[in-house]
């Protein structure tokens, strides 16, 4: 049994998905978390070092995995139904190695730098200026996105994570509250007054 450490609107979300799809047996515990509004607190029973999520705990061995990437690995290995990570020895495992670990090193370094407006000095920070590390700018991405009835973002195996329409929400909820004028015209669809970015 796999018990995820959870907070609502978070991170930790995408691995009920995950859970979900491989068709694990789990549990959840929901536990605060300190969050960017400055609410919440770090809570005891959270085994993540840092009081963040996702975490979770394998009840076979008491194994503790946290860091997103860490988690779905473990997670595909263990419970590997529909195939969706490559097991060892398939000529994918590379790619999907590769690319679990760009997210998290890479790409959301990138696209905080981008939001916190800080640079990324080449040849010392371990992540790319967004423009490098996306195929296509936010705005390029954030039309697809809401215009789209499903979306594939790299490639044609079945991907983690997925995107739903909360996801999507808070995506544009983000690019509304940068300095960026042009980002800000998406961030203006969440509110209703560009128009709503799902279509029936
Ligand atoms: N690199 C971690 C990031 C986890 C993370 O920062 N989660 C946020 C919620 S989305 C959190 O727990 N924040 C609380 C805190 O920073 O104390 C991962 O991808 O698993």
């Amino acid at each position: 049994m796999i018990t995820l450490y959870h907070s609502p609107k978070s991170r930790s979300a995408r691995m009920i998905w995950l859970l979900e799809e491989l068709g694990a047996p789990y549990e959840i515990k929901t536990v605060t978390v300190r969050r960017a509004d400055g609410t919440g607190a770090v809570d005891p029973a959270n085994p993540h070092p840092h009081g963040k999520v996702p975490a979770i705990k394998d009840s076979d061995d008491g194994t503790v995995v946290f860091e997103s990437p860490a988690i779905a690995l473990y997670l595909t290995d263990k419970f590997p139904k529909n195939g969706i990570g490559p097991e060892v020895g398939d000529a994918k495992r590379g790619t999907y190695l590769s690319w679990l670990s760009y997210y998290t090193g890479v790409l959301e370094p990138a696209f905080l730098s981008k939001f916190l407006n800080t640079p990324v000095p080449r040849g010392t920070a371990g992540w790319v200026v967004v423009e490098e590390a996306a195929r296509a700018w936010p705005t390029e991405l954030a039309l697809p996105l809401v215009r789209g009835l499903r979306w594939t973002l790299i490639g044609d195996h079945f991907q983690l994570p997925a995107f739903d329409e909360l996801s999507v929400h808070r995506f544009l909820d983000l690019c509304g509250q940068t300095d960026d004028e042009e980002l800000q015209l998406h961030g203006a669809r969440t509110k209703g007054t560009a128009g709503s970015p799902f279509i029936a």
